[in-house]
């Protein structure tokens, strides 16, 4: 297992890499090339700068969140072919530049939704909250209106604006799209494209949809243990594997988490760990919150004990964190309650750890 933190690069993001480099246990990070657009090759020089510049800073860049998918795959347009030829070359330069990871989803349109980038707690953090009724009641436009005008001039991943220009249009050709079609799009897509990335060593890491339900009559399919069965099957290659966000998966409380860890990560299909704690606030309804499980309604320990047991060796983010201590930093990415969260799973990794090693243990 190794513990990294995600990191948006060129300045975008308040976190440094010497301040990440300072958190115990924390060997990388997981980054992206925001700046190319969504379709084209990801460049080779711009991929070996970037990890220089980590590497300098005493920290690895073996994880990318994420390459984003063009909209024409999803569709399975006829353009598309044009689009996964790019995505193969940017796998072959994302070879050479060492990465063993690729964190990416086939979510419609939209990557993910909230109502709130700032949700109050008692305790005077923020975080990021989820309504369902106030994200039904806005058209997509109105909600990515929101977002960003609490997400603080960061920019929001998955929420681009090019994609912001298309959202209608492609929400209305979704309607007539029947769910064995999109199943089939992602299918070629993966036939596609998984060869190259087993080739070039890299593991294929989808993440699920956010929140698990269907938004605005969308194609929603990585939710739950069913579906997630069909996705793998689609292409039974090791390297076609999956993120688990426990956060995603467990706004849905018929997900049974640390039974889904202990199937598909005992598969050796889970590459990469998302690991956030949520309180349920109604059946749709939730706030992040703070790690710990008594801060929320998932059993961490719990979560964390199905990785360790599955013999779990990817790599594992505390993906979100709350706003606390005055910070000012990117929605659900500041630093200070992710190393908090951090330390709190690195903790809890090592009693299981030695728990589970007779003499090593107390
Ligand atoms: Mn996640």
């Amino acid at each position: 297992m190794k513990m990294i933190l995600r990191w948006f690069p060129f300045g975008d993001d308040s976190v440094t890499l010497p301040q990440i480099r300072q958190i115990p246990g924390v060997s990388g990070v997981a980054t992206c090339l925001p700046a190319v657009p969504v379709g084209e090759v990801w460049p080779r020089e711009t991929l070996a700068g970037l990890k220089k510049e980590i590497n300098e800073a005493g920290l690895e860049m073996e994880v990318i969140e994420s390459v984003n998918i063009h909209e024409d795959i999803k569709k399975g347009l006829p353009s598309r072919d044009r689009y996964i030829e790019n995505y193969r070359q940017t796998l072959r330069h994302l070879g050479e530049a060492g990465i063993k990871c690729l964190c990416y989803n086939f979510m419609p349109v939209m990557d993910w939704a909230r109502s709130d980038l700032a949700h109050p707690l008692p305790d005077g953090s923020t975080v990021l909250s989820y309504r369902h009724d106030q994200v039904t009641q806005m058209n997509p436009a109105r909600i990515a209106e929101s977002m960003a005008s609490k997400a603080r001039g960061y920019s929001l991943p998955g929420w681009e604006p090019e994609r912001l220009s298309a959202m209608a249009s492609d929400i209305e050709f979704y309607k007539s799209m029947s769910r064995d079609d999109y199943w089939k799009n992602m299918k070629y897509f993966l036939d596609a494209v998984v060869p190259v990335a087993e080739e070039r060593g890299i593991n294929l890491a989808i993440h699920p949809d956010d929140p698990p339900w269907p938004l605005f009559d969308l194609p929603k399919v990585i939710s739950n243990v069913e579906n997630i069965r069909t996705f793998l099957d689609l292409n039974p290659s090791r390297a076609n594997g999956l993120t688990l966000c426990t956060g995603s998966l467990g706004a849905n409380r018929q997900n049974d988490l640390p039974a889904l860890i202990r199937e598909f990560a005992g598969r050796g299909r889970v590459h990469f760990a998302h690991i956030r704690n949520i309180t349920y606030r109604g059946e749709v309804d939730f706030d992040e919150s703070a790690h710990l499980s008594e801060c929320g309604s998932l059993d961490m320990y719990a979560i964390v004990r199905a990785f360790h047991d599955s013999g779990f060796s990817g790599y594992i983010r505390p993906d979100h964190g709350r706003m606390i201590w005055g910070e000012r930093a990117r929605p659900g990415y500041g630093l200070y309650d992710r190393a908090l969260g951090t330390e709190y799973l690195l903790g809890l990794w090592e009693a299981i750890d030695k728990g589970a090693r007779p003499g090593t243990g107390v």
